[in-house]
């Protein structure tokens, strides 16, 4: 989640190595020729060259010329190679070197990678694999380490073979990386020699020196991320767990290691033996499965497959597709193979069972998906990634190739366990009557309204202009705090929706009941979107839906239930960043001498106001609710955009979200406890 003070950005959280000598020499050639092709020429400036303007003729051949761009380039536009300067293309350096040490782990020479963060925010990435190879390319008199660090090869390809192209940077990672840190320093183990080399923002700052013998194999490299460069320096160990456990997750034989060096550290270590299958266990972890993880992997046409799959006994869908260890966050090919063999041969099964008369409707995808929770996870020789974020894997024959390996193997399956079988039909024939019962609600719902005439809820007031762009709609706690925002408001701009209560958990209920809801039918309406299928974003009656509670544990709960109703049935919505978190004061101060009167927002700003001040001097209201508040408090400190800070909810990765909904709203008590314990900061009487 992301502050906005409506002008000015934050971020914050709401919740808070074998060596093999003969084979790699010969691997090293190939990859040095493969990397190598022209003179290193110049290689610096911002413009993109074409290597060598009057060529000899024997060079002169289209498909030799290779563009070459300078570091320059890659310090001036960073967010081409890193996507941004924030958090995320901080984190993204340590992925890009990881990365590589996987391509080694692909390859079959790495089982081991660790990653260090050591206390002045620099971080060391070791591993097992080969080693950079070091031997002097004839073309450019440079060790090849040195050229892999100091050029950028656009297009470039890693050595031959192999699913490579792992990271999202087809092999100009380590160039990047250097070229965006204050400093880099290489160690390379590798034909018997302990070889190291330092560079300073992409420049070459010690030649390569050998500086001691070994008779392992491996890379560390350790970088410090330029400061001119990222706006922040600030490694989280959460972020970067998350990406190493997922991809010890999708690479099953491969140990991952995180030290924490820093204050408080700590020291992870992922092995996951069952690969996906463990992956899926560990996103159903917080819910009751039906039967055991099934586990299925094919290869066609040089397309790896691998899917896990497990129903538990809820409502929700959490399939996560990758693509060569990449998370295909739009799906793609592989997710639609899945999707249509999944639908194909629970189908077929029902019907030569009997689970389906001949009179039943089929089910449908949503019905055979309702409690799933799968990982998808192919190996692409030449992956093609589409749509917007360019997280959609395009390779047509994946489709097809996905969709006969999960159907031979899943009805395989389903033959031999007819046990296991019956539990998961059951599951979906149930799932398709919920739906149609929720249709016909829906339909009611929409026929009422009709009738009624009058759409909006009586509760709702509303705002005078008529574009959403410029329309926000405050979701408030409480009748009385409600009363209080719809006087304070701009009545132009803000409309106002008192909530009575908690709302229904949706993650405990179907969408016919939801749907009973008069709180939840409420918001539904002054939204004007419909929910899940129906949902249709150009159809938002407001571009802003701010969340506003009482800053403690009962307003806590609504706030976390609404957002799990807004993931469920309007994600779309927040993807749009149309949902907001206001944050009222918690302290209200005021002067006893003179008519100074601030509101502070948190313990840690009071603290700070009072560093230089006398409390004696000063009356602290400390505000339980925003009921506390009259209409031109609250106006004033909360809902006025010049003053407010309001926090964007955004989904940055829709499992760990899921994860994270799942645990606060579900069953199972343990994992709420403490994830509550280490986030919250409401725990005072918490009542779970
Ligand atoms: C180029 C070619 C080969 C390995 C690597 C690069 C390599 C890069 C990194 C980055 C971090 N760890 C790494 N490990 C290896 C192939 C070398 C060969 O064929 O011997």
């Amino acid at each position: 989640m992301s502050k906005t003070s409506d002008n000015n950005n934050q971020t914050g959280n709401l919740f808070d190595f074998a060596a093999q000598p003969a084979e790699a020499e010969t691997a090293a050639k190939n990859f040095a020729d493969d990397m190598l092709t022209t003179t290193p020429a110049e290689t610096e400036g911002d413009e993109i060259q074409v290597a060598d303007t009057q060529p000899d003729a024997e060079n002169y051949d289209a498909d030799q010329i290779q563009i070459l761009e300078g570091l320059e380039g890659v310090r001036r536009r960073p967010g081409m190679y890193i996507g941004s300067t924030s958090s995320k293309g901080l984190h993204h350096l340590v992925y890009e070197i990881v990365d590589n040490s996987i391509d080694e782990t692909l390859a079959g020479f790495c089982d081991t990678i660790t990653v260090q963060i050591h206390p002045d925010n620099t971080v060391t990435i070791i591993d097992n694999g080969r080693g950079i190879p070091v031997d002097i390319h004839p073309k450019t008199g440079k060790p090849a380490v040195e050229a892999t660090l100091t050029m950028l090869h656009a297009g470039g390809k890693f050595g031959a073979g192999g699913y490579k192209v792992s990271g999202g940077l087809h092999g100009v990672g380590l160039s990047v990386v250097n070229a965006l840190s204050e400093w880099l320093k290489v160690e390379i183990r590798r034909g018997g020699n302990i070889y190291t080399q330092s560079y300073a923002r992409g420049k070459v700052t010690t030649e390569l020196e050998i500086i001691g013998q070994t008779d392992t194999t491996g890379t560390a490299v350790t970088f410090k991320p330029d400061g001119q460069i990222f706006e922040t320096l600030e490694f989280s160990t959460e972020v970067l767990a998350n990406r190493l456990r997922e991809l010890s997750f999708l690479n099953s034989n491969v140990t991952i290691i995180l030290e924490d060096e820093r204050e408080g550290g700590q020291r992870s270590v992922w092995h996951h033996e069952g690969g996906i299958a463990d992956f899926v266990a560990y996103l159903n972890k917080t819910k009751e499965a039906i039967h055991p993880v099934l586990y299925f992997q094919g290869e066609q046409e040089q397309v790896q497959v691998e899917i896990a799959l497990q129903y538990n006994d809820g409502y929700s869908e959490n399939i996560a597709s990758y693509t060569n260890n990449i998370r295909t966050v739009e799906g793609g090919t592989h997710e639609m193979g899945f999707k249509t063999a999944l639908t194909r041969v629970v189908n077929d099964y029902a019907k030569k069972f009997n689970f389906l008369k001949d009179k039943d409707a089929k089910l449908s995808g949503e019905d055979v998906r309702e409690g799933l929770a799968a990982v998808i996870s192919v190996k692409v020789r030449e992956p093609q990634f589409e749509g917007q974020t360019k997280t959609k894997l395009g390779n047509s024959e994946v489709k097809g190739i996905t969709d006969r390996i999960l159907s031979d193997a899943l009805s395989t399956y389903l033959e031999e366990n007819p046990a296991k079988a019956k539990l998961i039909i059951d599951k979906t024939v149930r799932a398709a009557r919920a739906r149609e019962a929720a249709r016909k609600a829906r339909e009611l719902t929409r026929k009422q309204n009709v009738l009624e005439k009058t759409s909006l809820p009586g509760k709702l007031a509303d705002c005078s202009v008529k574009d959403p762009a410029f329309s926000e709609l405050f979701l408030v706690e409480g009748d009385s705090a409600g009363g209080s925002a719809k006087q304070g408001r701009d009545r132009r701009t803000q409309a106002v929706l008192p909530l009575r209560g908690k709302i229904l958990n949706v993650e405990k209920a179907r969408l016919d009941r939801i749907l009973s809801s008069e709180e939840i039918k409420n918001m539904i309406t002054a939204m004007g979107t419909g929910i899940s299928s129906d949902f249709d974003i150009t159809k938002a009656r407001y571009h802003k839906v701010i969340i506003m509670t009482d800053a403690d544990v009962d307003g806590a709960h609504i706030m976390t239930l609404l957002l799990t109703f807004f993931f469920r049935y309007m994600p779309q919505l927040i993807e749009q960043g149309y949902v907001y978190v206001a944050q009222p004061p918690l302290f209200g101060v005021k002067s006893k001498r003179s008519k100074e009167h601030v509101y502070i927002y948190d313990e840690t700003l009071l603290e700070k106001f009072f560093a230089d001040k006398k409390r004696e001097n000063y009356s602290i209201q400390r505000y339980k609710g925003l009921g506390e508040m009259n209409e031109d408090e609250l106006w004033e400190t909360t809902m006025n955009p010049e003053n407010r800070t309001l926090i964007q909810v955004t989904i940055e990765d829709a499992i760990y979200a899921d994860e994270t909904f799942s645990m606060l709203m579900g069953d199972q008590v343990g994992p709420r406890r403490e994830f509550i314990e280490s986030n919250a900061q409401y725990v005072d009487d918490l009542d779970i």
